[in-house]
């Protein structure tokens, strides 16, 4: 703790000898090379369709830039709009900020939508002008290769809760490439801060499916000892931070993590997912206000699927989508087809370079869809209509996308398909048939891990569960050893 507080001092006092630097350096407009930040070639022009619901216009694709100051350059920049005078300019903390004489309020939105980066059209095919970090025989093999799996456990972890073999389960159907393309872009030492939609990163590192079973089943060999809903995966070994339910928390942790990486000098950042839903929470506005302000090595990766529950994302919010609200924060954002693997590899890549080259936080907006139900709890089709779900089950399925480039590029034939399939699906069955046969932890388990002794109430309420065991035994499981 101590060294901290020694850390987060000397940190700030270079932040603030570099904040006194940049407002002398200042006086000239933001886009001299001391003070702009050009976003990468990599995310140059896109000049493809990608009509996502609601959008009513398509427009050049527009370079994010982010500034600290931004109202140093502002007087200059708004000039044409504003009729500023930049002879009479407020010396403002934080700033220099011109004078106007119009009485002109900024517009709520832009006209045009902030377009959606893409390397794969529809097809598969690569579109022309596009720009994207190139992916090996290799990588790609293993991006489709855990697309698929995911998809299979999906199916198979869905069918179990339905025969009640376990209580709960989320899938990430259409949501595959914005998981394992994400996950493939990242290095094994950045720590990943998930929501619950997003096991393809822990299976791109390496969690094998018998984990992910024995967590569903709630087992002895479970990380979480059982006491977590199925579906709460986290493994310290492969920098995944369990999953918590509640919405945005992990935001938060993420950023406070990301500082930490920054003090320390890791060559890391922090990784956190988090649903179109998650962006009314509180916590993402401190987040993202956080993560600018501190410059926090962090990528915030929204998966803007349409949908939060039954709340579509026109109740969500007014303004166009996630992306601009990074803008906002001073984060360098940019909106991304998360149905096309390729072009989620190379933003998340480009991002992860600039979060740690240039230690300053990124927003990523993934555009895709929630093509199966919320969870098992939850029947869409009350609330949406199934062709809608059909058009992205089909016209935009991220792995299928995928598979027409691969075997384009003679990687991938029917043979390895099949191949692939059948292996999938009998681990998967193998790996329940196991995980359902190990036995459960035991009842004391519940009461132990917070506290290194544990206080008088949580042993009276230990106490208590026993003899309400001991007396209705036929209420609680049959499995669990007391
Ligand atoms: C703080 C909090 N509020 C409400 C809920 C109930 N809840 C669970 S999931 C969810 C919707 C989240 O939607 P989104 O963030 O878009 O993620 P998605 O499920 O679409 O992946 C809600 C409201 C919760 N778990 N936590
Ligand atoms: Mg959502």
């Amino acid at each position: 703790m101590a060294l901290t507080v020694k850390n987060s001092r000397n940190v700030l006092a270079q932040m603030k000898s570099n904040m006194g630097l940049l407002s002398m350096i200042n006086q000239s407009p933001c886009n001299s090379s001391v003070n702009h930040y050009h976003t990468t070639p990599l995310m140059g022009p896109v000049a493809k369709d990608f009509r996502i619901p609601g959008a009513n216009s398509l427009s050049p694709f527009t370079l994010f830039t982010a500034c600290r100051f931004e109202s140093i350059k502002a007087g200059k920049q708004l000039d044409s709009i504003y009729t500023c005078d930049t002879n009479q300019v407020l010396d403002f903390p934080g700033g220099k900020v011109a004078f106007t004489p119009k009485m002109r309020f900024i517009s709520e939105s832009s006209e045009e939508r902030v377009p959606c980066y893409r390397v794969l059209d529809d097809n598969g095919q690569p579109i022309t002008g596009n720009s994207f970090v190139q992916v090996s025989e290799e990588v790609a093999k293993k991006m489709y290769t855990d697309m698929v799996t995911l998809q299979t456990m999906d199916t198979i972890f869905y069918e179990a809760q339905r025969q009640g073999r376990i209580s709960f389960y989320v899938t990430s159907f259409g949501e595959e490439a914005i998981n394992v393309a994400s996950a493939a872009a990242l290095t094994a030492d950045d720590l990943v801060f998930p929501q619950y939609r997003e096991p393809g990163v822990l299976l791109w590192r390496g969690f094998s499916l018998q984990e992910f079973a024995n967590q569903c089943f709630g087992n002895k060999a479970d990380y979480g000892k059982g006491r977590q809903m199925p579906i709460h995966y986290g493994s310290n070994k492969l920098n995944y931070v369990t999953v918590a339910s509640t919405v945005a928390t992990q935001l938060p942790h993420a950023v406070g993590t990301a500082y930490s990486l920054k003090m320390d000098g890791k060559d890391a950042c922090a990784v956190t997912y988090f649903g179109d839903g998650g962006t009314s929470e509180g916590d993402f506005h401190a987040a993202l206000n956080f993560a600018a302000v501190m410059e926090a090595p962090v990528i915030f990766i929204c998966r803007n699927n349409g949908w939060a529950i039954s709340t579509p994302i026109s109740d969500q919010f007014r303004s166009d989508g996630v992306v601009v609200r990074g803008q906002a924060y001073g984060v360098r954002s940019i909106r991304v087809d998360g149905n096309d693997a390729l072009a989620m590899y190379s933003a998340v890549h480009a991002a992860r370079k600039m979060a740690i080259g240039e230690q300053r936080p990124i927003l990523i907006e993934a555009l895709s869809y929630r093509v199966g139900h919320h969870s098992t709890s939850d029947d869409s089709t009350k609330y949406r209509s199934v062709d809608e779900i059909k058009w992205w089950r089909t016209a935009q399925d991220p792995i299928n996308k995928l598979r027409k480039w691969i075997e384009f590029n003679g990687w991938w034939n029917d043979e390895d398909e099949s191949e692939l399939k059948s292996n999938v699906r009998k681990q998967m069955l193998h790996a329940i048939q196991n995980a359902e046969k190990v036995e459960k932890p035991p009842v004391a388990d519940l009461f132990t891990d917070v506290y290194d002794v544990p206080p008088s109430n949580l042993r009276e309420q230990e106490n208590r569960l026993r003899e309400s065991i001991q007396r209705h035994p036929q209420d609680y499981p049959q499995d669990v050893p007391v």
